[in-house]
């Protein structure tokens, strides 16, 4: 979440639409403008971030309850106010949640392998930061990292503090989630009425329900489905996202290219989301409970074929020949106005059509004294559509005309991960992955629509252990310079795409050593990594590796054992408020002991 401009309210849905057309039109003017200033911008450091996302939670001992705290803009703002007097390093900024906090580090990371090793012990730092402010408001606070905090939206007591007007869920209109939950920055509450006036009526979620013993199916409006019906059971869970800079506009956009297939792996790897609406689902992942609460779509636009503003990339962009045209084998409806327009002003057809599928999009929250601007100064109208386009990976141009950044790659699709060690295990296994890629050359293109079906698949259950996904086996081209040190898959330049276990995409099969085995062999014969850094990247790469295998849980399996093994628990897939205490509780310690190897039968 970028900076949040404020000014005069914003205006009403129908006020937008009819300013949509000229926001699209001036949204690609100003793509153009950027286009032109940074197409041959080239830098050659490497650098990149990582973004987290926290909910502010109250642990109440004497009533044993959870609740989300509703200030933590008081939060974010005395974080913010103590970076700036003590110099520090860190950005605090507002979410779509009143109760939620993100931290973006202040500078990009680095140095390569180096500033690879402070990710961990910064976001430890960031958790105490936070701690320390939250419990100088009240004792009971603290910050959590899970994405899903469990009675999101169950009955009218899983918020804090009480007082402040009751918007009558105007925004949502919602049966569950209360208004007063959202973030009063008018961006968000005029989101959330955009997308129901937009398609008619509230979203509508239905997440399979984990069906045990006790369990009711008919305690819901959809039987054997959760139901929720508010943007804020979405976009109030928390991510982990990781953006990459590139070198140059061609290598930002292979990067891009290379890392879609790789976003559902990522997602079933981080695979952290059991329950909803204080119930246990049949899913792992937060994913499609995004998709359906942020989708804007009429009932006639979903019939012929639009996706929702929030889901899987449709369309690779690459111009690099390991591209092949058939791999775009989905169908995008695009704004063809901008199509024409972009390529009018010389920028090439896959570019253009990335934009357009960008601009078919209403703009959601237009503030009146920012519509008519200067198209030569600003990239605001190009930036209103991008940022609410939320897609698994997003390709981030330049922030402004006259920035010294370079053209970006956004990593959108991680859970958030209970304990800093994960998040710094998977934001290190992103950036050496995507260092590898560039390095190396490889090449892990697969047609677009069976990236499609493995995100399905990364969020069933246990997707981590049970599921197939599709991958490609001969990674290493022709290109690529090392290859001497690789299996030679160049003998074979015909497509090598099989159904892999995540166990064979990480591991290896007998024709490709797997992402880690990849890593390893890049680290030590490509980086030269000395030994002792080595020997300390290991052991995040140790967590996927024993995850994969089935010895370490996934948050998600971790969670729901966490649930079934509680002693109130009565087999009927109910997180009572007791369950959710204690879950809370023990996540908000994010403590790592059950995430190591087990040395005879305990946790070392
Ligand atoms: N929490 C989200 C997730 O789990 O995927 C990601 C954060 C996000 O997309 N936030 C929304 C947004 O518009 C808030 S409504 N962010 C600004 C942006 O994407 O530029």
């Amino acid at each position: 979440m970028g900076f949040l401009e404020v000014g005069e309210p914003p205006l009403s849905f129908e006020e937008s639409k009819a300013l949509a057309e000229y926001i699209r039109e001036h949204g690609a003017i100003q793509f153009v403008q950027l286009y032109n200033g940074h197409k041959d911008h080239h830098t050659p450091a490497l650098r990149w971030g990582e973004e987290m996302e926290y909910h502010a939670v109250q642990l109440d001992e004497e009533h044993h309850k959870a609740k989300i705290f509703l200030r933590a803009i008081d939060v974010i703002n005395a974080l913010n106010a103590a970076e700036e007097l003590t110099n520090g390093s860190l950005i605090w900024h507002v979410e779509y949640g009143a109760w939620m906090i993100e931290s973006v580090p202040k500078f990009p990371y680095n140095h390569y392998i180096q500033d690879l090793l402070t990710v961990e012990p910064k976001m430890v730092l960031r958790r105490m930061k936070m701690k320390t402010i939250l419990q100088a408001i009240n004792p009971s606070l603290c910050p959590l990292s899970i994405p899903c905090f469990p009675l999101l939206g169950v009955g009218d007591d899983y918020f804090c503090p009480k007082e402040g007007p009751d918007f009558l869920n105007n925004a949502s209109q919602s049966l569950y989630l209360d208004d007063r939950v959202i973030c009063p920055h008018p961006r968000f509450p005029t989101l959330t009425k955009g997308i129901v006036t937009r398609r008619g009526k509230p979203v509508n979620i239905k997440i399979p329900l984990f069906q045990d013993e006790n369990t009711n199916p008919q305690d819901e409006p959809y039987p054997g489905f959760i139901h929720m019906d508010a943007c804020g059971f979405g976009m109030g869970m928390c991510c982990l996202q990781v953006t990459l800079n590139a070198t140059s506009l061609f290598e930002a956009r292979s990067l891009y290219d290379q890392l879609a297939p790789l976003t559902p792996v990522m997602l079933a790897l981080s695979a952290c989301t059991p329950f909803f609406k204080g119930k246990l689902a049949n899913t792992d992942t937060r994913w499609e409970v995004l998709v359906q609460a942020m989708d804007d779509r009429t009932d006639e636009e979903k019939n012929i074929g639009w996706r929702s503003r929030y889901g899987g990339v449709s369309r690779y962009i690459s111009q690099c020949a390991k591209l092949k045209p058939e791999y775009n084998d989905i169908n995008v409806p695009y704004h063809a106005p901008t199509y024409d327009y972009l390529l009018s002003q010389g920028i090439d057809e896959i570019l253009a059509k990335h934009i357009a599928v960008i601009m078919i999009r209403d703009p959601l929250v237009i503030f009146p004294d920012k519509v008519y601007v200067d198209d030569t100064t600003t990239t605001m109208h190009f930036e209103n559509l991008q940022s609410t386009n939320w897609n698994s990976l997003r390709f981030k141009p330049p922030p402004s005309m006259d920035s010294d950044i370079c053209w970006r790659v956004e990593f959108r699709p991680m859970d958030v991960q209970i304990t800093d060690f994960e998040n710094a295990a998977y934001s290190i296994f992103l950036i050496l992955l995507s260092r590898m890629i560039v390095a190396l050359k490889l090449n892990f293109l697969i047609p677009m629509s069976q990236v499609d079906e493995n995100l399905q698949r990364a969020s069933v259950k246990d997707a981590i252990l049970s599921q197939k996904f599709w991958f490609r086996l001969n990674v290493i081209g022709a290109d690529c310079k090392e290859r001497q040190f690789f299996m030679d898959s160049t003998k074979n330049s015909q497509d090598r795409i099989e159904e892999l276990t995540m166990r064979e995409i990480f591991l290896g099969t007998p024709e490709f050593e797997g992402l880690l085995g990849l890593l390893e062999i890049y680290l030590k014969e490509v980086v030269k990594c000395p030994e002792e850094d080595y020997n300390q990247l290991k052991k995040y790469l140790d967590l996927i590796k024993r995850r994969v295998i089935g010895e370490t849980p996934t948050g998600a399996a971790y969670l729901r054992n966490f649930i079934v093994n509680h002693p109130d628990y009565a087999k009927d897939s109910i997180i009572n408020g007791n369950i959710a205490f204690d879950l809370v509780k023990i996540c908000a310690d994010a403590r790592v002991d059950w995430l190591l190897p087990k040395i005879n039968g305990t946790s070392s």
